[in-house]
């Protein structure tokens, strides 16, 4: 199919997501807080993906450390994911643009402040979005492209799911929509896809890789996981976060049940996803994942990963579609 003229001009000439990052595979690894490290995010774009360095709560030194690393190891495009509510968000907004980091993706708020900054430094912006709203705001903001992501994932979550949320968001903007929440098998890039999304964020699916640099307990959690394995904590606090069911949030759970307040829960929060992360500590620690974890039976090699959701997926696609 051509490109006319009128459709660049007319402003319908989507780039693929591919052209858009210079990459070889349509999939952003997601920015996961103390996960996504610069090993992580350079494993990732060695091996065809966007790689995201995903600040969290880091400060500034070890977020430019971490950007810096991430050079050395590899020459292929990457990004960083800004957590918007960390205290850090507005000095790692100008750190990304110092460090000359090309792809920014921010999640759990609004980076319309940042954007014009960003912009002008000419690097691509993608926000992560959970609703209609907030992506038109990013694209009239001047957003590159969004995440979209339902609650199926890990981490902190919106309220919409991916399968009603991916087609509205496509049919309200004409940036290009990247599909998250749910995705770490070809069925369900395939299914992005017909949903009207140029590419897919994953995370889940990079937790359980060789070069993921989480303790084992960690990786071996999301591999054991069945389908019912995830729970939704702080929902009443106002911030929804999935994580896989462990003595931890059953506790949490049965404590919101018996009416404890917000700072109780905090207590019980305080510093859990680093337990999980770096101690695999299975009873107190917050191990953020998505659904999918049923759905990931080994640990795999990054670039495996990335191949058996892509390789032959056109092959797999005509096979699938039995009218
Ligand atoms: O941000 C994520 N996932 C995360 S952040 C994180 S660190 C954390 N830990 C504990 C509590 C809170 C955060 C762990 N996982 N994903 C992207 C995402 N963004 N999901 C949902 C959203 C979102 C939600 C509401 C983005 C914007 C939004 O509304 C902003 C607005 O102003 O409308």
């Amino acid at each position: 199919m051509g490109i006319s003229i009128a459709d660049i001009i007319g402003g319908t000439y989507m780039k693929n997501i591919t052209e858009l990052l210079n990459i070889k595979y349509p999939i952003i690894q997601g920015g996961m807080a103390n996960v996504a490290t610069y090993q992580l995010a350079a494993a990732v774009s060695n091996a065809g993906g966007l790689g995201l360095i995903g600040c969290g709560g880091d400060d500034p030194d070890k977020v430019r450390f971490q950007i810096r690393k991430c050079k050395e190891l590899t020459d292929k495009p990457f990004g960083v994911n800004i957590m918007l509510m960390s205290p850090h968000a507005p000095e790692l907004a100008k750190v990304v643009v110092e460090e000359g980091v090309r792809v920014v993706t921010t999640g759990a708020g609004s980076p319309g402040v940042y954007m014009e900054m960003w912009k002008n430094a000419g690097m691509i912006v993608i926000p992560v979005v959970a609703s209609v709203a907030l992506a038109i705001r990013m694209e009239r903001a001047g957003a590159d492209a969004i995440v979209a992501e339902g609650q199926e994932a890990g981490g902190h979550i919106g309220e919409l799911t991916t399968m009603a949320m991916i087609p509205q968001i496509v049919d309200a903007v004409k940036i290009p929509v990247i599909a998250a929440g749910g995705i770490a098998d070809k069925r369900q890039v395939l299914a992005a896809f017909a949903l009207g999304a140029k590419g897919v964020q994953a995370g889940t699916v990079f937790l359980a890789s060789e070069e993921c640099p989480i303790h084992i307990n960690y990786k071996n959690m999301v591999v054991e996981a069945r389908d019912t394995d995830t729970v939704v904590t702080g929902r009443t606090t106002g911030a929804p976060v999935r994580v896989l069911k462990n003595k931890m949030a059953r506790e949490y759970l049965e404590m919101v049940k018996q009416g404890f307040d917000r700072e109780e829960l905090e207590k019980l929060t305080l510093g859990s996803l680093r337990r999980a992360v770096f101690d695999g500590n299975i009873e107190t620690g917050s191990f953020m994942a998505g659904q999918v974890s049923g759905l990931i039976k080994e640990i795999r090699p990054v670039a495996k990963i990335l191949s058996d959701l892509f390789d032959d997926i056109d092959q797999y696609r005509q096979e699938l579609v039995v009218l």
